[in-house]
């Protein structure tokens, strides 16, 4: 569904979760989480090249194609396997973070009747034109603008005018996103304004289109407008604990997806629309309720060192549970885990998944919510307990 008009109706199974006195306020939180948003989270603004000039360091190839770094361009030919059907990928040049809201400036070049495009917010599976969006670059110098010209959001919203050059001379770029919103400055001009359906949190990337064309790209740098930044101060260390309710600043979009408004829990945080939910036999008294399908949550952590994790966590659910995974910057690193029937929404059981293999170093681990089970929900969960694997590998 669309992430940005959240389902106004609240489900009645999250009612049960909680006690009465929770209730009152929540509904009195829920007012001012609708009248002041995600505005009361902190932004900083810093722009940062994605293109060292030398190496492709900050960046995966997927798919096959050919890049390389030549006179501090970015050149991408030998592309392969790129189709309309919105399961498959072909060749593209994949950013490893993953980036929300931001200014995102470069320049290209594209050789006679070449054929590229760059992607904004995708996902690293499927089609990153259909996931995220595609800003269509051709050879079209001339022709009228249409959804699948020069500048368009591929398939979606045609450029104004046709901002193009001709083939081999450089194009600038401006790409803007906030939320839903996506406005597109080409070689000077306005040329996109488009609200968004999509992903609001994805992957930046350089499409490398089939073997006829060559296309370079230079000057990339990137403006992240409001980060994710951890909470409630410094990323999670692993191994360690990571408290559920303790997920990015940020707010909606960036930080976390929840589908509706209203923290429909304890008021544990500000302004948040995450379900909090009070719960003495918690660790820190708190942990996630009302969890459902395409919610997501962000967690800032450290990774101590390159290896083999195992994950404990405390989960309760009344009726068999739902589905959810662990993301590592984007990249599934757990595949589906399942929430058993604990016996009560009031019932704790730890649940296990061995074997989760995490690189060194500073990244996001992202929540998502994958389906409900006969419960309604996927499960309350209280923490993210992550240990090195035993024996070690
Ligand atoms: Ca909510
Ligand atoms: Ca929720
Ligand atoms: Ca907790």
């Amino acid at each position: 569904m669309n992430p940005y008009f959240p389902c106004p109706l609240l489900p009645a199974i999250g009612l049960l979760e909680i006690p009465a006195a929770s209730l009152a306020a929540a509904a009195a939180l829920g007012l001012a989480v609708a009248t002041t948003g995600t505005a009361a989270e902190e932004t900083t603004a810093t722009a940062t090249p994605l293109f060292n000039g030398k190496d492709l360091d900050g960046w995966v190839p997927m798919h096959g194609g050919q890049w390389s770094v030549e006179d501090g361009t970015i050149l991408g030919r030998q592309g392969a396997g790129w189709s309309t059907d919105p399961a498959r990928s072909g060749s593209w040049l994949r950013s490893r973070k993953e980036y929300a809201d931001f200014v995102w400036e470069f320049e290209y070049a594209i050789n006679t009747r070449g054929n590229s495009g760059v992607f904004l917010r995708s996902a690293a599976t499927r089609n990153p034109a259909f996931t995220g969006h595609e800003m269509q670059i051709l050879d079209d110098l001339g022709r009228e603008p249409a959804v699948w010209s020069t500048g368009a959001l591929y398939d979606v919203a045609a450029a104004t005018v046709n901002p193009s050059k001709p083939a081999g001379e450089w194009n600038r770029v401006r790409i803007e996103t906030t939320g839903p919103r996506i406005q597109i400055r080409h070689n000077d001009h306005d040329i996109v304004d488009h609200l968004s359906n999509r992903r609001t949190r994805g992957f930046l990337g350089l499409q490398n289109h089939d073997e006829h064309a060559v296309v370079r790209f230079r000057n990339l740098h990137l403006t992240e407008k409001s980060p994710a930044t951890p909470f409630p101060a410094t990323p999670h260390p692993i191994p360690g604990t990571i408290e559920a309710e303790h997920f990015d600043r940020g707010g909606a979009g960036i930080a976390f997806h929840d589908v509706d408004e209203a923290n429909q829990g304890a008021p544990y945080r500000e302004a948040t629309q995450v379900d909090i939910e009070a719960r003495p036999d918690a660790s820190n008294g708190h942990g996630i309720g009302w969890t459902r399908a395409g919610e997501w949550l962000v967690y800032s952590v450290e990774v101590a060192e390159t290896g083999t994790y195992d994950l404990e966590i405390p989960v309760a659910s009344q009726k068999t549970g739902g589905t959810f995974r662990i993301e590592a910057d984007g990249i599934d690193v757990t595949g589906p885990i399942s929430i058993p029937d604990t016996g009560g929404w009031s019932v704790l059981q730890t649940i296990r998944h061995p074997g989760i293999r995490l690189e060194k170093g500073r990244q996001s681990l992202t929540v998502v919510m994958l389906s409900e089970g006969p419960s309604g929900s996927i499960g309350d969960i209280d923490l993210f307990r992550f240990s090195r694997s035993t024996p070690p590998e």
